[in-house]
């Protein structure tokens, strides 16, 4: 039986990934940094929960690290446990280089040691391309990233490329565009904008609060990518490949897809952080621009090529970003009214 050893099992692509390899037949074993409480409710609202073997692993600990890979003695591990809020990283460059830059390379070398066999998918980004010096972006197109976070998933996208080379492991590098879902974290731009209009559709008059609407973004849907995480490993030879969609859109045209689904029509008004969004309709505000969410240095546009992935591994995107925001809508909508129903 195959044995996947998932870290972040407690995040957006965790959870529909020990989904989908169960639905596989594999063992699932499911590795989070310990907290107060199982921070498990995604993988529940997926029906997994019960079938996931969860332990404790953190990133900045390597005995810790090496005692789990020893222990289980998985045969693919999965690498999806990061820092992985740019904003945050801003604010915490040291950790966040600790735990996603160190933090594979501290599995690569319990690999090296325990078991060179053992299949290693790391969670590279487009953050990467950063300020981009060509459009749209592959495996070949060159890097620079624009945060700590950036440069941290560049050096760990680095180690796995010489462990690969130097001992044979076989290591690949899924460089995943921005995927999201009704299960994407708060702060993330797509779920904060849904999130927000769906309070906004129960009666919220407060209105979204944003930064730089000019950014722009390849989406898909994480649970399209997490099959091609699954694929990179069931090749003859290792690999990098880039998964993505092909379009982008900034976070306004986002926005109005949100209040559109809810028939608003959104009047824009203004520039930079005095732009405000309006009710075309009734004239109520709807969103507002803060300084706050702008960062120190942005990504201002990606947009990816898959087409490696889609002759190599046979992967395609299945869902465009109209259907993205419907699920996220739809979710975002009754996950509130069962909160209103427990106050
Ligand atoms: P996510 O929801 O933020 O999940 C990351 C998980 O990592 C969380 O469960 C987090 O736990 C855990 N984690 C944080 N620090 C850790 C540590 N020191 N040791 C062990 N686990 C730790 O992220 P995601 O969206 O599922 O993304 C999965 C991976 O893909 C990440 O590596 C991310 O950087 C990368 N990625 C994501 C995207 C995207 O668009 N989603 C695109 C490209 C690459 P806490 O909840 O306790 O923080
Ligand atoms: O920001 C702009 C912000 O935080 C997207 C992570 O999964 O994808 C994600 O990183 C854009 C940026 O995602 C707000 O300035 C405007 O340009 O949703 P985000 P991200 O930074 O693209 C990559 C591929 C990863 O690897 C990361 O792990 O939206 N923006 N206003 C805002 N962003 C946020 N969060 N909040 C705002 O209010």
């Amino acid at each position: 039986m195959k044995k996947a050893l998932i870290t972040g099992i407690n995040g957006q692509d965790g959870a529909y990934l020990a989904k989908h390899l169960i639905d596989q037949g594999y063992k699932v074993i499911g590795a989070d940094r310990r907290r107060v409480d199982s921070l498990s409710w995604r993988l529940k609202r997926l029906g997994v929960d019960d079938e996931v073997e969860h332990i404790y692993l953190d990133l900045l600990e390597f005995s810790n690290i090496f005692s789990v890979i020893r222990k289980h003695q998985p045969t693919e591990i999965y690498n999806l446990g990061a820092q992985s809020f740019v904003a945050a990283s801003f604010d915490q460059p040291i950790l966040t280089a600790d735990i996603d830059a160190i933090g594979p390379l501290r599995i690569l070398e319990a690999i090296r040691v325990i078991d060179p066999s053992i299949k290693f998918y790391q969670a590279s980004t487009s953050e990467m391309f950063g300020l981009v010096t060509s459009s749209p972006q592959s495996e070949e197109t060159a890097f620079y990233p624009r945060s700590p976070y950036g440069v941290a998933k560049l050096y760990a996208h680095w180690i796995v490329k010489n462990y690969r080379e130097s001992y044979g492991i076989y290591a690949c590098s899924g460089i995943l565009f921005n995927h999201e879902s009704p299960f994407r974290g708060l702060e993330f731009v797509t779920k904060k904008i849904t999130n927000h209009v769906a309070k906004m559709h129960l009666g919220n008059k407060t209105p979204l609060v944003l930064g730089n609407l000019d950014a722009k973004r390849d989406w898909g849907f994480a649970a399209d990518y997490i099959e091609g995480m699954h694929l990179m490993l069931q090749q003859e030879q290792a690999d990098d490949y880039v998964l993505a969609t092909g379009t982008s859109k900034s976070i306004r045209e986002f926005v109005e897809m949100s209040f559109n689904f809810i028939n608003k029509e959104v009047r824009w008004e203004g520039e930079g952080v005095n732009e405000k969004g309006f009710d075309a309709k009734t004239n109520e505000i709807l969103v507002e621009v803060s300084k706050e969410f702008f960062r120190p240095a942005e990504v201002h546009e990606l947009k990816g090529d898959y087409s490696k992935a889609q002759k190599e591994l046979g992967w395609q995107p299945k869902t465009d970003l109209k259907k993205l925001v419907g699920l996220m809508m739809e979710y975002d909508i009754e996950r509130q009214k069962e909160e209103v129903k427990l106050v």
